[in-house]
């Protein structure tokens, strides 16, 4: 028999108890210690292009790593101080802008930091750290068979931001990250014995393959970013807004080029997400959709400005963003609202919420907001095309 003041204690302490109760499944996603897995790691280094590229490729490296049953360590963003002091790249981890956690909605990963700290000291020693690369990338190195991990920028401080300094190199080819050659690296790699896979660079393609576009739904703006940007959305901004990224600076004349001289062929960097991906049936090409000219911007910002009643209009510039000519072409009433020294992620985030976008084509910048808006069906455009192809339906 229980006795009516032992139920009475007994619920006490349960009462007592129950904070710690609610707090228990925090803290065991928050700070319980990383454990090994037995399927093994996948680490690269995002050592292509800046944001939209090294976003471009995350989404295929995700995709390679679930094809591998492997974890991915997501590595930080590597942010380029070219003219800002300390000149030396910054690694932001992956979590100042997004959640890890909603990336492993699709696969098991986890950030390159926890990697390193929780994971390698005990299973990633030094003296165990091979690298992997094609046969071709090791041709270039001083004796033609070590993987050049570490030459120049961003190569080398990637991996010296982590300590990491690699032992031996195991060469490949004939294969490619595609899904064709699954088998093939199941095979030759079993993660019994290659229980980390470290790459030069991602093992994905650029620009992203269509059928890994729709992964973008697992890259969620972490709550704490969102909520500043936000804030700036509802301070500066009346809705409904009009969004545009203008990529017009000096490095991006020099790409569009390629497309004034006719040399770019089909596809142009991120192009295929306006003309199509398939090479032969890919719609042309304009130096409009490049490098819009200074009429075409006020052509496309009038027409979709009247076409939503837009009531303000922002600017995401590279350089430029023509904000009195773009007042032209909206007239006073409409507030044209551009930000000069924002941060990329802060204009990704704020275009991705605007009532209709307009981007640049060929930049991976632009692709990013495209398709984050593609998830939520936010309706898109861009400079030289009005009306893109609809997105595909798994988006
Ligand atoms: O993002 P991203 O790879 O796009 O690189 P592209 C362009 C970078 O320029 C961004 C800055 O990551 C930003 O740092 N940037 C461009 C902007 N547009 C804006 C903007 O509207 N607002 C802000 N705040 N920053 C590729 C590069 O660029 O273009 C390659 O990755 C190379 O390195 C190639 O330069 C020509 O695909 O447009």
């Amino acid at each position: 028999m229980v006795s009516q003041a032992s139920v009475v204690t007994l619920l006490s302490l349960l009462l007592l108890l129950s904070p710690l109760f609610l707090l228990l499944p925090e803290a065991s996603t928050a700070s319980d210690p990383l454990s090994w897995d037995e399927n093994g790691y996948i680490l690269y280094c995002p050592c292509m292009g800046r944001f939209g590229n090294q976003a471009d490729h995350l989404l295929g490296s995700l995709a390679f790593a679930k094809m591998l049953n492997r974890t991915l360590a997501v590595p930080p963003w590597v942010v380029y101080r070219h003219h800002t002091p300390p000149y030396t790249n910054a690694h932001v981890p992956f979590s100042e802008y997004f959640q890890l956690e909603r990336l492993q909605d699709f696969h098991r990963v986890v950030s390159m930091e926890s990697f390193m700290e929780q994971l390698a000291p005990q299973h990633w020693k030094p003296g165990q750290r091979v690298a992997y690369c094609f046969e071709a990338a090791a041709q270039r190195s001083a004796d033609r068979s070590s993987c050049p991990m570490k030459d120049g920028n961003p190569f080398g401080p990637f991996w010296d931001h982590f300590g990491v300094e690699f032992d031996r190199s195991e060469l490949f080819s004939g294969i490619t990250f595609s899904s064709y050659y699954k088998a093939q690296w199941m095979e030759r790699y079993p993660a019994s014995e290659h229980p980390v896979l470290a790459l030069p660079g991602a093992p994905a393609q650029f620009p992203v393959l269509s059928e890994h576009r729709h992964l973008q739904r697992f890259v969620v703006w972490a709550d704490r970013f969102a909520e500043e940007a936000e804030g700036q959305i509802q301070s500066l901004l009346l809705r409904p807004y009009l969004g545009i990224h203008l990529r017009v600076g000096v490095d991006w004349r020099n790409a569009c080029s390629m497309v004034k001289e006719g040399t770019a062929g089909p596809h142009l960097m991120a192009s295929p997400q306006c003309v199509g991906d398939r090479h032969h049936s890919a719609r042309p090409l304009t130096m409009e959709m490049c490098l819009p000219s200074l009429a075409e911007i006020k052509r496309a910002v009038g027409t979709w400005a009247h076409a939503i009643g837009a009531k303000s209009v922002y600017v995401a510039s590279d350089s430029e963003p023509y904000t009195e000519k773009i007042k032209e072409a909206v007239g006073q009433k409409v507030r044209v609202i551009h930000r000069p020294s924002q941060l990329p992620q802060t204009d990704l985030y704020i275009l991705a919420q605007a009532d209709h976008f307009i981007g640049n084509c060929v930049s991976s910048f632009t692709a990013f907001v495209k398709r984050d808006r593609d998830v939520h069906r936010r309706p898109s455009s861009f400079f030289g095309m009005d009306h893109p192809p609809s997105p595909r339906d798994e988006l």
